[in-house]
């Protein structure tokens, strides 16, 4: 390995024992940097790589709420402005239970990445909190979200950092969130926030584009081998939003998504998920607070398998769209012994790295990395932006014509990038390589600091 590679790479591992999420994403990113790295021995004198696996700011902050017993809660809440070079920080706010300092820096170290592959001006950013919104009911989330947001907002701003959604923050929870914003700041400035209601600057295609994008990405990979979505089963993970957005593109494509999850198990449902009775059955099932995926089973009468996964299903695609680390070296076994070609990662890191090294090494497969698939979802904030700071709005085509572009964009890049090192049709290094690009090129005009 390069030398200068390693050197960053253990001592980020060394200063960052604990995270164990963040030295992931960190190694993952940095190995496939090598042919760039050799190729700009500038890069190093700079300190290009130290100073880009620094968070330019982590916050956190206690944030208190009343539940409806009246009882106090104390929960921990997030901000980890990464990296601003390329415009104002962006990226989503997760609740979870799961949420602490290495989940976030992760996110936040992808997003860099990501929101640079868009090409359009937005930094890298993460947020959240370990609040559990699992059974709460509306009073105490909008206090939750209140109270988050009476601290956040001197962080934030249109031009400084502009959060969105991401799991356990979708419409409900930014509508809250920014209604907080407004009455601390006394100002209409709803640029400050993505994934809004379309009533107050919304916009439209905001809620599709993380799902719909993913199939636009998916289908330049099918188009690259000569091959399409019609006829194909689609085995995904996750019921929420983005699985909502990618049935409802994949059925349009032609192809037939097969499998949900949640974290009761998994479901089988071999007609395809692809009636507007099931898509509206999706929302049903995320606005109920349950977090139970057997729901669906029930209603339509199809195979519920408890606390198990998909990846074992014989299908033509596989789309990781719920969490980090969901495959695992042992389901990536059973996916190449399945003989299963396309690996399409939708979720933010949803494969271990051992078990994506291994996918990646499959001469019969295709993988494709999260940080491009699923880049429709910023994309389709920073238009919101734009929409916002322009005061008007695009219809829906306008929006959606502009976001399938945007990630036919973003493959067309990885693809570039990965041949300009002789790497061949390797979409992961090319995604890292093509994103890494642009924001070197920033830092390294922008001075050292
Ligand atoms: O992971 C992601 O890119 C998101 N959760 C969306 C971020 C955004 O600013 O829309």
């Amino acid at each position: 390995m390069n030398q200068y590679i390693e050197r960053v790479l253990n001592a980020t591992k060394a200063k960052n024992a604990n995270e164990p999420e963040f030295l992931q994403t960190v190694e993952e990113v940095l190995t496939s940097l090598e042919p760039v790295i050799n190729a700009h021995p500038e890069y190093e004198k700079a300190a290009l790589l130290e100073r880009m696996v620094e968070p330019e700011r982590v916050i956190e902050f206690r944030v208190t709420w009343e539940d409806d017993n009246h009882e106090w809660h104390v929960n921990r809440g997030y901000r980890v402005q990464y990296n601003g070079t390329l415009g104002p920080y962006k990226g989503g706010l997760r609740f979870h239970p799961s949420v602490n300092l290495s989940i976030m820096k992760f996110l936040g170290f992808e997003q860099i990445f990501k929101d640079s592959l868009t090409t359009l001006p937005i930094g890298g950013a993460k947020g959240g909190s370990d609040f559990d919104p699992r059974g709460k009911s509306d009073a105490e989330v909008m206090r939750f979200c209140q109270a988050f947001m009476s601290e956040l907002y001197r962080h934030i701003g249109p031009d400084i950092d502009v959060p969105a959604g991401d799991i356990g923050v979708g419409a409900r929870e930014v509508g809250y969130l920014y209604g907080q914003y407004r009455r601390i700041r006394g100002a209409f400035e709803n640029g400050v926030i993505t994934g809004k209601g379309f009533a107050f600057g919304g916009s439209l295609m905001r809620p599709e584009a993380t799902g719909f994008g993913a199939a636009y990405y998916a289908n330049e990979v099918l188009k690259h081998e000569h091959d399409s979505f019609e006829g194909k089963t689609v085995a995904i993970s996750g019921f929420g939003n983005v699985a909502w957005g990618l049935c409802q593109k994949v059925a349009q494509l032609g192809g037939k998504v097969v499998t949900l999850s949640g974290p009761d198990g998994y479901i089988y449902d071999p007609d395809g998920i692809n009636t507007q009775e099931k898509y509206d059955y999706l929302l049903e099932m995320r606005a109920s607070g349950r977090d139970r995926v057997q729901d669906y089973a029930d209603k339509f009468d199809c195979e519920f398998h408890a606390k198990e996964k998909p990846w074992g299903c014989k299908v033509d695609i596989i789309m990781p769209s719920a969490t980090q680390n969901d495959v695992t070296m042992e389901w990536a076994e059973k996916i190449v012994a399945n003989g299963i070609k396309y690996y399409i990662e939708v979720a933010n890191m949803p494969t271990t790295n051992e078990a994506l090294m291994y996918m990646l090494g499959q001469k019969n497969m295709i993988v494709a990395p999260s940080k491009a698939v699923n880049a429709g979802g910023v994309a389709g904030s920073a238009l919101e932006m734009a929409q916002n700071s322009e005061r008007l709005f695009w219809t829906a085509e306008e929006v959606d014509e502009k976001l399938h572009r945007i990630m036919v964009n973003i493959h067309d890049a990885s693809v570039k990038a990965a041949e300009q090192y002789g790497l061949g049709y390797n979409l992961v290094a090319g995604a890292n390589i093509a994103g890494f690009q642009r924001v070197a090129e920033a830092m390294m005009a922008q001075g050292i600091f």
